[in-house]
């Protein structure tokens, strides 16, 4: 019974509950940070839960890491340096490893614990570490952005969860400030954001920060992710002052680069038509979003 009880009651989803059968548990532990877990379900394979909250399947983890990470590298000339915030699963470290522009990639995951135990059950998506221009750093985003150099990189993509537990200043101005600081001039953020059906206010805190803080150009995009609550998922793209970003228009488009279609590890999600879709906006969503 109590645990029915809190199903239903997740803050970020209030008396709403999503569930997948689970065929066996693979994986269940504790660290400092969070509770993990891996499955392996009926219908999506397997499964990574942290504290509760579905992070990816293999089904449908391709939409959500290929988008949030094409949409800002596909907007920019040549991306060299990259950082990621979250993303210990790798599979957005994979799907940055596709454009050959990149030079050098930092990670900075604050959980020891996601990257070993996805090395042993998802290691479609750990291969992403392989890559020889990964720099991997276990630490807090907010600590490791405080001491990071600045103007340097040319896109940071924020793959964190959601803000309760250790990600919750990763949504505040402070957080954003470092970041802005951290990238270059025409440097372009991707940060996850959430869900139009049940986070309007936080879109519109984390939309009004973004354009104190970046003065470039603020877009939101969505997509779809099955397994992710109300299976959908935002991004939110802003581009520092500098050389004008237009995020609507795919202008490094992934079609031209030969990691894309690779024997055995094609993509499967994104393509440029889908990048423009992103920025489509359902009437309400509009009407949401306009004043902020
Ligand atoms: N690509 C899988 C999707 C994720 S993973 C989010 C990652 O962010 C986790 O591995 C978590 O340990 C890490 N993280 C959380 N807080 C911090 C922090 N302060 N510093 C560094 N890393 C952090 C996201 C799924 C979104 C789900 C939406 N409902």
């Amino acid at each position: 019974k109590a645990s029915k009880v809190q199903y239903y009651n997740n803050p970020m989803w209030p008396g709403e509950a999503h569930s997948l059968k689970v065929e066996k548990i693979l994986y269940q532990g504790k660290s400092p940070y969070q509770e993990v877990l891996v499955f392996e379900s009926t219908t999506y394979g397997k499964v990574l839960v942290l504290d509760g909250i579905v992070q990816l399947t293999d089904k449908d983890e391709c939409a959500y890491q290929e988008m949030i990470t094409h949409l800002p590298l596909c907007s920019i000339p040549s991306p060299k340096k990259v950082l990621v915030i979250g993303g210990g699963d790798g599979g957005v470290l994979r799907e940055i490893s596709r454009h050959s522009s990149v030079e050098s990639i930092d990670i900075c995951e604050i959980d020891q614990l996601v990257i070993d135990v996805c090395k042993d059950f998802f290691p479609h998506l750990s291969v992403g570490f392989e890559d020889p221009r990964v720099q991997l750093h276990v630490g807090d985003a907010v600590e490791f952005l405080r001491n990071a150099p600045e103007g340097t990189y040319d896109a940071i993509i924020v793959d964190s969860s959601d803000p309760i537990g250790p990600a919750q200043e990763l949504v505040e101005k402070p957080f954003f400030d470092t970041i802005a600081r951290a990238l270059r001039p025409g440097g372009v953020l991707c940060n996850q954001a959430e869900s139009m059906w049940l986070h309007t206010h936080l879109i519109q805190d984390m939309l009004s920060i973004c354009h104190e803080t970046f003065k470039g150009s603020v877009h939101y995009a969505w997509t779809s992710v099955p397994t992710y609550p109300s299976g959908v998922i935002g991004f939110l793209l802003c581009a520092k002052e500098g050389p004008p970003v237009n995020f609507l228009t795919p202008i490094n488009p992934i079609e031209k680069l030969e990691g894309a279609t690779e024997a055995g590890r094609e993509i499967r999600f994104y393509n440029s038509e889908m990048h423009r879709a992103a920025f489509v906006l359902p009437t309400f969503v509009k009407k949401e979003l306009e004043a902020y």
